[in-house]
Parts: C-alpha cells; sequence; structure tokens
C-alpha cells in the first residue's frame, strides 16, 4: 500500500515537476543566476524562516508529547539556518534589515500561520511536511545539475544535507501516523493543504525569479 505521504507527493505531480526545472534553480545550478535576483530570495526567505520559527512554535504547543521533542529540535535548526543567511548576506554585502516582504512571501506566511492557530494538528503538520519536502527536492534538483561549486553552496548544502534529509524522512513517518488516527475527511484536507503549500512554494521561485511589486509603493 502507498503510504499517505507518498500519495500527497504523488498527486501534487505537475506542481513538483514545475519547481525542479524552474529557471531560478536551474540558473542557481548553471552559475548564471544574476545575483541581484538571487538576493530578492535570499532577502524573502529570510523573512520567511523568521516566520517559521512561530509556525513551528504554534505547532508544538499542539504537538502530541511524542513529536515534541523533534519539533523543538526543529526550531533550533531554524534559529541556525538564519545564521546562514547572515553569514552569506555578509559575505555578499546584501541588506537583510529593513526589507519588506514581498506580496507571495506575504500570502504564503499569513497561510502557515493561519492553518497553525486554526486547524487540526494533523492538516497543520502537512503543510509543514509540505514545505520542507518541496526544499529538499528542489535543492536536490540543484545539487544534481550544478557541475560547478555555486557562491550559494551554503544554501545547497543546507537543505541537502543528510540531517535535513532524515529530518524529512522523519516529518514523512509522523504524518503516515497522524493520517491513520483521523476521519477520511480531515484526510482530505490534509490533501487539499498539501496542494495549497505546493503552490505557495511554486509561486515563491516565481517571486524570486520575477520579483513582485505591491499595488502602490510607499517608502
Ligand atoms: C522552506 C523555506 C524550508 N526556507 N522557504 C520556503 C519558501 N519554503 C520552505 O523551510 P526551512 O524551515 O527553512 O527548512
Amino acid at each position: 500500500m502507498t503510504a499517505f505521504h507518498e500519495e500527497l507527493r504523488a498527486q501534487a505531480e505537475p506542481l513538483w515537476r514545475a519547481i525542479q526545472g524552474h529557471r531560478f534553480l536551474a540558473e542557481t545550478a548553471a552559475g548564471t543566476i544574476p545575483p541581484e535576483t538571487f538576493a530578492r530570495w535570499m532577502q524573502q526567505d529570510y523573512l520567511f524562516v523568521q516566520e517559521a520559527i512561530p509556525f513551528l512554535g504554534v505547532l508544538l504547543a499542539k504537538a502530541p508529547a511524542s513529536l515534541r521533542r523533534s519539533l523543538g529540535e526543529a526550531i533550533a535548526a531554524l534559529h541556525r539556518e538564519l545564521e546562514v543567511f547572515e553569514r552569506l548576506a555578509r559575505e555578499h554585502q546584501i541588506a537583510l534589515d529593513g526589507i519588506r516582504m514581498l506580496p507571495t512571501c506575504h500570502a504564503y506566511v499569513q497561510f502557515l500561520l493561519a492553518t497553525a492557530y486554526g486547524r487540526s494538528f494533523p492538516e497543520a503538520f502537512t503543510v509543514l511536511y509540505a514545505a520542507e519536502k518541496a526544499y529538499l527536492d528542489a535543492w536536490s534538483w540543484v545539487k544534481q545539475q550544478q557541475r560547478a561549486a555555486s557562491p550559494w553552496q551554503a544554501f545547497i548544502e543546507n537543505w541537502t544535507s543528510s540531517a535535513f534529509r532524515e529530518y524529512v524522512e522523519w516529518l514523512g513517518q509522523a504524518l503516515d501516523a497522524l493520517a491513520e488516527g483521523v476521519p477520511e475527511a480531515t484526510r482530505a484536507t490534509m490533501r487539499e493543504l498539501f496542494l495549497l503549500t505546493a503552490q505557495y512554494e511554486l509561486r515563491f521561485w516565481d517571486m524570486a525569479w520575477a520579483g513582485e511589486h505591491w499595488p502602490v509603493e510607499f517608502l
């Protein structure tokens, strides 16, 4: 029988195909990405990861006791990840202070926090799994394609490390166990939330590649 986490991933195949092969990731792998384009992703993802901390914090507060330790460790890992952003930003003279979220980053973060606060634990945990699995697969694709070291190698290594892969595998197994204990109607919502998260992931790469604007810019 197909595991629930595999079923989720399989239904999202068109989104995964669009992510693996996205121009932003292809040019990162080829070493041809314009520095200001990569900087836009860095600035927006730094803001995203900052808000992933309260997202995980709310999830942790709702989690069954058996998952608390791993989720607590995941929060500590995010603080270390922010330091990777800060180090590379210093090395490449990229500003991380005073940056505002672009519309897609803002919407995605609101979606994360709304699911954490408003949905059941298995539903919100599905969103966490989708976001982490999307990053593991996106950056693994970059690593597979690249022929030479990248100035952004620290990011490639961060989301392709064996520790991160094991964390995502653990999330998938924990999700399977959660899915067994919920009614079919909840599993249907989990499928929907997985797809929605993957849609946001794809939009995030679109935003990073092409840039985005609010209808009216205020200083
Ligand atoms: C992640 C991320 C991975 N950093 N940014 C987006 C847009 N999606 C997923 O999450 P984490 O917590 O950095 O591993």
